[in-house]
């Protein structure tokens, strides 16, 4: 099973009224047929069978888990982990057969203390700390099958709250905004006329007052995260160019722009995240068949690239800025490198890791 992409539905090609189903589906190119949950890692949302990659991570099985040449398990891996503060909070399947059931679990930054915070036949996925580091924010089917909403709970697993109750379910990618006092989201909403395309939502942390701060009913939103200050979004769009690329906006969806184009050659970048001091580290596959990661500011520029393999994913930053914690492709595990890219080393197995502000 390929641990690719888990934050983030794609939705196309979609007539009214025809049976829609929310999938988990993997592979590298836009597919059919992923009825099934078990094909892969990555929840989608699939209509008559058609749903479309959402990572382009593939089931890259040559190189999907192999430690990559950044010198993962290198001989520096204990001192690199003890130094680390902060706790991660991930996905993974590790203590289910049932491949459609992965639990939220932390973990301290160091690699100590490992919890599992979620225990339920369910998927649970895509988790993001609050500012404060108390709450987390995820996307779970535990009430509808099938039907992903928004909800919260304490960091140590308690006090499950469901934020979202929509039409469709189709809600992903939670984010919350480093003041508290938002928490922004991709979704297709409830308005059957705008079914095919996802669009950026804001709410309060309760689940009240949700707004579609983006309205592009031609296009796909996905994935957004909040600048430092709060005032910005990054996000995913293929608005202009009909692949994904990283975007910026402002927090009521006013000044989107592109930040990311790799001209005619249809590669795309995904996956941003936002670190203080305005860089942006992102997922694209400019240069490279697989995806890697790169950083560039918030302008854009000044890209360059701090992987070499293993098909990264999502990523975030460590609260000092000197670390970046990310997931690969393949069978999922999670690394730390420094933000350089010189040194990695493996933390442990799972996706989707988000490190405590
Ligand atoms: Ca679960
Ligand atoms: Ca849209």
């Amino acid at each position: 099973m390929a641990l690719t992409d888990l934050l983030g539905s794609a939705l196309r090609g979609a007539a009214l009224g025809l049976a829609m189903y929310v999938s988990s589906c993997g592979g590298s190119s836009p597919s059919m047929g992923c009825q099934r949950d078990t094909d892969c890692y990555a929840p989608r949302v699939c209509v008559q069978g058609y749903c479309e990659d959402r990572n382009g991570g593939g089931e890259g099985e040559s190189e999907g888990n192999s430690p990559g040449p950044n010198g993962t398990s290198g001989g520096n891996t204990d001192n690199l982990l003890s130094n680390l503060t902060g706790k991660i909070v991930f996905i993974s399947d590790r203590d289910t057969s049932n491949q459609n059931n992965y639990e939220l679990y932390s973990i301290n930054a160091n690699g100590a203390d490992l919890r599992r915070l979620t225990t339920n036949s369910s998927m649970d996925f895509a988790p993001k700390w609050s500012p404060d580091g108390r709450k987390i924010v995820f996307v779970s089917d535990r009430d509808v099958k099938n039907h992903r909403e928004i909800y919260t709970m304490d960091a140590d697993g308690t006090n499950a709250r469901r934020l979202t109750e929509t039409v469709y379910g189709t809600n992903n990618g939670p984010s919350w905004s480093p003041d508290g006092r938002k928490i922004a989201f991709e979704s297709i909403g409830d308005d059957l006329k705008r079914l095919v395309y996802f669009d950026i939502y804001i709410m309060d942390p309760d689940g009240n007052n949700v707004q579609n701060i983006t309205n592009t009913p031609n296009a796909d939103e996905y994935g957004p995260v909040w600048s430092p200050d709060g005032q910005q979004l990054a996000f995913e769009s293929n608005q202009n160019t009909g692949f994904m690329d990283i975007y910026i906006m402002d927090a009521d969806g006013r000044n989107q722009r592109r930040l990311t184009y790799d001209g005619d050659n249809r590669r795309e970048s995904r996956f941003p995240a936002w670190f203080p001091g305005s860089e942006i580290v992102f997922s694209s596959t400019r240069d490279t068949t697989d995806h890697n990661l790169y950083i560039m500011n918030a302008e854009g520029n000044n890209v360059h690239r701090v992987t070499s393999s293993g098909n990264p994913n999502y990523s975030c930053w460590s609260p000092d800025r000197t670390k970046i914690a990310y997931s690969l492709g393949g069978d999922g595990q999670i690394n730390i490198m420094t933000a350089d890219g010189e040194e990695v080393v493996e933390l442990t197995e799972g996706a989707q890791p988000s490190w405590t502000p």
